[in-house]
């Protein structure tokens, strides 16, 4: 069985740590990459860690991870709420599969609140800042090791 846990990342999270502080925080997703790839060294893991801002490529990572992996964390960013195609391709999925927002999205505008992914992860992780993926990381861990 593979020990590999996918986290991807979608549109626009590349910027992150270096627009809207307020909301996202410092913290950049290199950083955060380093974080989780020595928290999942720890715990017997490795870690293939991914951003696009194409959505086709978010899917082909779904795919990819099919034979791949054994958990995906991801955070979809803006296809949270708009992507059918992203659902479908999760759906496929069937190991553990964690949703995680860096803010807590319900605090947020409306169209902020109607995830589209929810209702098919194993888990969600909403709202711990950057602090989120290793404690994903660390959850995602467990749940393997209990099969
Ligand atoms: O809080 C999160 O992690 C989000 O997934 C981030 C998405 C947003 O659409 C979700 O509702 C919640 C937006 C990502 C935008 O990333 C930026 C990072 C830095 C500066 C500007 C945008």
């Amino acid at each position: 069985m593979t020990r590999t846990i996918f986290v991807l990342n979608g549109p626009n999270l590349n910027l992150l740590g270096q627009r809207e502080p307020a909301i996202y925080g410092t913290t950049t997703l290199d950083d955060i990459k380093a974080k989780c790839i020595s928290k999942a060294e720890t715990l017997g893991f490795a870690i293939d860690f991914r951003q696009t801002n194409f959505e086709g490529e978010l899917v082909e990572s779904v795919h990819q991870a099919r034979n791949q992996a054994c958990g995906i964390i991801i955070n979809p960013a803006a296809y949270t709420f708009t992507s059918i195609a992203l659902l479908d391709a999760l759906k496929t999925f069937e190991p553990p599969k964690i949703e995680l927002h860096i803010s807590n999205v319900h605090a947020r505008e409306e169209i902020y609140h109607k995830s589209l992914i929810s209702r098919i992860a194993t888990a969600i992780l909403i709202g711990f800042g950057a602090d989120g993926y290793e404690l994903a990381v660390q959850a995602m861990a467990g749940m393997v090791r209990r099969g």
